[in-house]
C-alpha cells in the first residue's frame, strides 16, 4: 500500500485515503462493492434497504416491550441525552428514554448486528471484522442536535469508526427522524482542546463544544444537500461515517413513535478508549464474527454465550466431564 494521505490529520480507514479510487482497483472489488465504497466516500453513509428480516426485527422488539412492560433488571436505560445508566427494575414508560447495550441481555440484538450485508459491509470497509461497543435503543426520536460521533464516541484511532441505525418500524414524518448532512464528513477536522477530535466537557468546557455545533448547523444550512431525513420502512439499516453530521429532527407528532437500534462499530484491530480508563470492561466476546464489548456490563462476569451448533454429543461430554471432576472433588474432599 502506498502511504497516500488520509483527508483527516487522525488518519482513518482506506476509504478515507486520498487514493481511495486506486484502492479500489487495487483491491479487486466487485461491481456492487466498488459502488457501496463509492457512494459512501462521497456522501459519508449508505442505505441498506431491507437488510434486516421483520423477524430479526420482531425478535429484538419483543424483548425490548416486555422488558417495560414487566421490568427487567438486566436492562439499563436513561432518559435521552442526560442522566445516569439505570437498570429497568419495574415496569416503566418507553417513552423519552434510551436502553443502552441491548446486545448485552439480549442475544436478538446481536443477530440484528449480525445480519449478512452490514457485516459485509462492515469487513469491506474496516478491513476487519467488526467490534461493537456501544448501542442505544429508541422507541421516539432522540432529538440530539446535528453532531459528529468523533466528538463524543472515542477509539484510539478517531476516525476508523462507523455506526449503524437499524429501523425497527416504518418511520413517519414528524416523528423526529434521523437527519443528516450528505459531505459532512469531508469537513477539515474540528479540533478540541489544540490536538482532539473529541470533546472533553470537564477540560475544554460548554463553549468550544456550542461553537462546533454551530458550525454543523452552519456547514448544514449553505451546503449543496442540506439535510436529509431517514424515512425508512422496518428492517432499512443507515450506516454512516465517523465524521458525518447527522442528529434527531423535532418531533413535531407526539403520537408517533420511532423505534430503532443503532450501534457503533470500529475495527476489531482497534480498541475504544474506555479500554484504557477501565480496564476491567476491556473483556471482548465474540457472536459469530461480530465481536462485542460494553463499557457499562462487566462482561467477565457473564456466562459466555453458547455456541448455536454446539451439538447435544458435545454437551454430554462436558456434562459428564463435569461430573467426573466433581466425583473426584467430592472424593479428594471426603
Ligand atoms: O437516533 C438518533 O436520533 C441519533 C442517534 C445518534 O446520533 C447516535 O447514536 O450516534
Ligand atoms: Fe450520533
Amino acid at each position: 500500500m502506498s502511504d497516500a494521505p488520509f483527508h483527516s490529520r487522525f488518519g482513518g480507514l482506506w476509504i478515507d485515503r486520498a487514493d481511495w479510487r486506486q484502492q479500489i482497483t487495487a483491491r479487486n472489488l466487485t461491481e456492487e462493492q466498488a459502488a457501496q465504497v463509492e457512494f459512501f466516500v462521497e456522501n459519508g453513509f449508505i442505505i441498506l434497504e431491507g437488510a434486516a428480516s421483520r423477524d430479526r426485527v420482531d425478535a429484538f422488539r419483543r424483548r425490548i416491550a416486555s422488558s417495560f412492560r414487566e421490568g427487567n433488571a438486566d436492562v439499563l436505560y436513561q432518559r435521552h441525552g442526560y442522566g445516569d445508566v439505570q437498570p429497568l427494575s419495574e415496569p416503566a414508560d418507553p417513552l423519552g428514554v434510551r436502553v443502552v447495550d441491548s446486545f448485552v441481555p439480549f442475544k436478538e440484538a446481536l443477530d440484528l448486528f449480525s445480519v449478512p450485508r452490514l457485516l459485509r459491509f462492515f469487513q469491506l470497509i474496516f478491513d476487519a471484522d467488526p467490534l461493537l461497543f456501544q448501542s442505544l435503543s429508541f422507541d421516539q426520536g432522540s432529538q440530539q442536535g446535528l453532531h459528529q460521533d468523533t466528538a463524543y464516541v472515542v477509539v484510539d484511532q478517531p476516525i476508523e469508526l462507523a455506526a449503524c441505525w437499524i429501523a425497527l418500524e416504518d418511520v413517519q414524518p414528524g416523528s423526529g427522524e434521523l437527519m443528516y448532512v450528505p459531505g459532512s464528513h469531508r469537513l477539515p477536522d474540528w479540533i478540541f482542546g489544540g490536538d482532539r477530535k473529541h470533546w472533553n466537557q470537564a477540560t475544554d468546557g460548554d463553549a468550544p463544544h456550542e461553537a462546533w455545533a454551530a458550525h454543523l448547523r452552519d456547514y448544514a444550512a449553505k451546503s449543496e444537500k442540506g439535510v436529509q431525513y431517514f424515512l425508512p420502512k422496518k428492517g432499512d439499516i443507515l450506516i454512516w461515517h465517523a465524521d458525518l453530521a447527522h442528529g434527531g429532527a423535532p418531533v413535531r407528532d407526539t403520537s408517533l413513535t420511532r423505534q430503532s437500534l443503532v450501534g457503533h462499530f470500529c475495527p476489531q484491530t482497534r480498541r475504544p478508549y474506555f479500554f484504557s480508563t477501565h480496564p476491567h470492561l476491556a473483556t471482548v466476546r465474540h457472536h459469530g464474527q461480530l465481536a462485542y464489548c460494553s463499557q457499562h456490563y462487566n462482561l467477565k462476569l457473564r456466562p459466555e454465550e453458547k455456541s448455536e451448533d454446539e451439538s447435544e454429543e458435545d454437551r454430554g461430554a462436558f456434562l459428564s466431564s463435569l461430573s467426573a471432576f466433581r466425583k473426584a472433588m467430592n472424593k479428594f474432599a471426603s
